[in-house]
């Protein structure tokens, strides 16, 4: 626990200083806002005509005079210019001011300058630019926690508890470009892997979907995939990578939302490493090795599937908290929990069902509540992760669901666009027009 907690800690203490701030021009920096007692940070843009060049320095004398601390400083050619041919200059500053300066501070730059105006700051939550940063990704969710929780069926096994803690340890330790840390699993773990693939394999050619069975298959020939073992994350990362570019990374538990979405838009999957309890096999209400492995895994060697999982981490990067919510609520009801039609049946691609013995029946019977895949309502749509879920949603096809969750992705409001530079493994953030 206290691992956890310290893990937790670190993160925020490092987003709140700043100091991992990344970014090279506008659009970094610029939109994350600290507001100290008694100064506000004023974005203000005026225009100086070329005759009035003089007047740089004015504005000058208004800055000092005020105490205003200069953050930063642009120009560039005035709208005017554009139009008229003649060379009026635009500056965009940043500084910070006292609170009760702010109206004649602006008041006095009117005098001085034309078209004087201010613009409201951007606040965007800090996110990984390079895919090192996702070391920084790290704030763990503590909610299923065998060590935290009463009803985890862990709760009252210490060897089980130890057991966690050590393999949380591997992946607190790990930064990327790092060999994946192998575990060395004990003969019941492997007996636990064993009774979840071989009951679940069996129901799998029936209600699984194309692509991951497809997926399945590949991994059996290619990866070692097999109830006699449990498969080491650095020989799947390396197989991914070969069939759609994903890599995996080990995470000690249950991510936070934003985390967890933003390693997607690098193409990087966080892997938990230990496996369920050997009293459950059938369903967890958390991630483990077994809903990672069987679940996750066979989907991402699929390239639409793959794009269409990266598209969620992009569209989650630097989006506000509600945002997030409604991201995220999408992804629990298509990529953990989705089902989709295929040669006039339902089947399963979510990975929450394909790792839960339990769920996967349940599903697929004709208990629970189906609504058509729609983006507007599934982002709204509560959920449930205690236990099984009480609606599934269908896609028609995953290019369906693909085009759908685009729209659904370019109306959310960002002042920056993204673009995943798969080169050199980072974004490019574009301010836009
Ligand atoms: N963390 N380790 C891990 N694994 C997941 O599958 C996971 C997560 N955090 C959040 C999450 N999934 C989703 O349910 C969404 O909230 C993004
Ligand atoms: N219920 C799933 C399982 O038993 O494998 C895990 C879901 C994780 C979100
Ligand atoms: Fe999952």
């Amino acid at each position: 626990v206290g691992r956890k907690r310290s893990l937790i800690e670190d993160a925020r203490k490092e987003r709140a200083s700043g100091s991992s701030s990344p970014g090279p021009s506008r659009g970094g920096e610029n939109f994350v806002f600290e507001e100290k007692e008694g100064t506000v940070t004023l974005n203000i843009i005026f225009a100086l005509s070329h005759e009035k060049n003089a007047g740089f320095f004015k504005t000058g004398k208004v800055f000092e005079t005020f105490e205003a601390k200069l953050l930063h400083i642009e120009s560039r050619p005035g709208r005017k210019s554009k139009n008229s041919g003649c060379d009026d200059l635009e500056f965009f500053m940043r500084c910070e001011v006292h609170i009760s300066d702010t109206d004649i501070f602006i008041n006095s730059l009117k005098r001085v300058a034309d078209d004087v105006r201010t613009i409201p700051e951007e606040k965007v939550p800090w996110f990984p630019r390079k895919i090192r940063d996702l070391d920084k990704c790290n704030l763990l969710i503590t909610k299923y926690d065998p060590d935290m929780d009463q009803d985890h069926p862990g709760f009252s096994d210490p060897e089980y508890r130890k057991r966690r803690c050590f393999i949380a340890e591997l992946a607190a330790n790990y930064k990327q470009g790092e060999p994946l840390p192998r575990v060395e699993y004990t003969p019941e773990e492997v007996a636990t892997w064993r009774e979840v693939y071989r009951t679940l394999r069996t129901i799998y050619p029936d209600l699984a979907c194309r692509q991951f069975l497809g997926g399945l298959q590949q991994l059996e020939r290619e990866c070692g995939y097999g109830e006699d073992g449990i498969p080491q994350l650095r020989e799947v990362s390396a197989f991914l990578r070969e069939k759609t570019g994903f890599q995996l990374r080990p995470v000690a538990g249950l991510l936070s939302a934003r985390d967890f979405l933003a390693s997607l838009a690098f193409r990087v999957f966080q892997c938990t490493q230990y496996i369920r309890h050997a009293s459950a096999p059938m369903h967890s209400p958390e991630p483990d090795c077994c809903h990672e492995l069987l679940g996750h895994i066979p989907m991402l060697a699929d390239k639409e599937f793959a794009q269409f999982s990266q598209e969620i981490g992009l569209a989650s990067l630097g989006a506000s908290d509600e945002d997030i919510e409604r991201l995220s609520t999408l992804y629990w009801f298509t990529v953990e929990f989705g089902l989709c039609k295929q040669n006039g049946t339902v089947k399963a691609y979510g990975a929450g069902l394909l790792s839960s013995y339990g769920e996967l029946i349940y599903a697929l019977s004709n208990e629970p509540e189906y609504k058509p895949f729609n983006p507007e309502e599934t982002a709204i749509q509560p959920y449930q992760d205690q236990t099984f879920q009480p609606v599934y949603f269908v896609s028609e096809s995953f290019e369906d669901a693909k085009i759908k969750m685009r729209r659904y992705s370019s109306s959310i409001q960002r002042p920056f666009s993204v673009r995943y530079d798969p080169f050199t493994c980072s974004l490019e953030v574009l301010d836009q027009p």
